[in-house]
């Protein structure tokens, strides 16, 4: 067998992992050895005997930094260099699929997780550290965060998801939002399922499920909408 997907979390919580990511597709997919997951445990490398990892910031202002000594460490006692080492930050550039895509590609991630108001930044520079955001709206700390990066990252990997050929259907592999689905009973409490999709005309469908979706895309996403477009007119063009 080929050498797992390995993550290593660096954290002051390492209670918190798996996490919910032990009860769902990424849970099973560990304990069938698609992936690998160990935590560092930040605190354990702080050199004080009350195991200080912050202080407060110079310059002043609130809240505490992680010290870059006590970062740095830990960072030190990670093995395996060839990973991307990502600081899970609402100040970092935001996630999409395609950087879902290559790290799910690659070997793996070692993914640091601050608290407090961050993390000094000179470690951030000596280390070349990525820096990764989940969203536009901030978190306690980059624990959840992490799990979010693990989860869309694990579900990628060869022989986690059953069908590999609804992956590139996928909501932002075609920077898409998804058309709405619908199930039995044929209507529910007065609401009926869209005529076309038991009419069994295929390619009808599909035509209902692109309009459907590219609406969507207008309507709540004028960023995706704009680089799909973008891509369409370059596609006809090429063609
Ligand atoms: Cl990666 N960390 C924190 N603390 N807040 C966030 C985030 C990360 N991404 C969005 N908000």
């Amino acid at each position: 067998m080929v050498k797992s997907w390995r993550a290593t979390v660096l954290t002051i919580f390492p209670e918190m992992f798996p996490g919910m990511l032990g009860r769902s597709l990424a849970g099973k997919a560990l304990e069938a050895g698609h992936w690998h997951l160990e935590t560092v445990d930040i605190r354990d490398f702080a050199r004080d005997k009350h195991a200080t990892v912050d202080d407060a910031p110079f310059g002043g202002g609130p809240g505490m930094v992680m010290r870059p000594d006590v970062v740095d460490a830990a960072l030190d006692s990670v093995e395996g260099t060839n990973r991307p080492v990502i600081y899970l930050t609402p100040r970092g550039r935001l996630l999409t699929q395609s950087r879902v895509r290559a790290l799910a590609e690659g070997p793996g991630a070692v993914l640091l997780c601050g608290r407090y108001e961050g993390i000094d930044h000179r470690v951030i520079e000596a280390r070349g550290l990525e820096e990764v955001s989940v969203g536009d709206y901030v978190l306690s700390g980059g624990e959840p965060a992490a799990e979010i990066v693990l989860d869309a990252c694990v579900r990628l990997l060869p022989g986690v998801l059953g069908s590999a050929a609804s992956l590139d259907e996928e909501s932002f592999e075609r920077d898409l939002l998804e058309y709405p689905h619908f199930t039995r009973p044929q209507e529910w409490e007065g609401r009926a399922v869209p005529e076309i999709l038991v009419s069994g005309h295929h390619e009808r469908i599909r035509a209902w499920r692109l309009e459907q979706s590219e609406q969507l895309t207008r309507e709540r996403r004028p960023d995706l909408w704009a680089r799909y477009v973008a891509r369409r007119e370059k596609k006809d063009l090429m063609s």
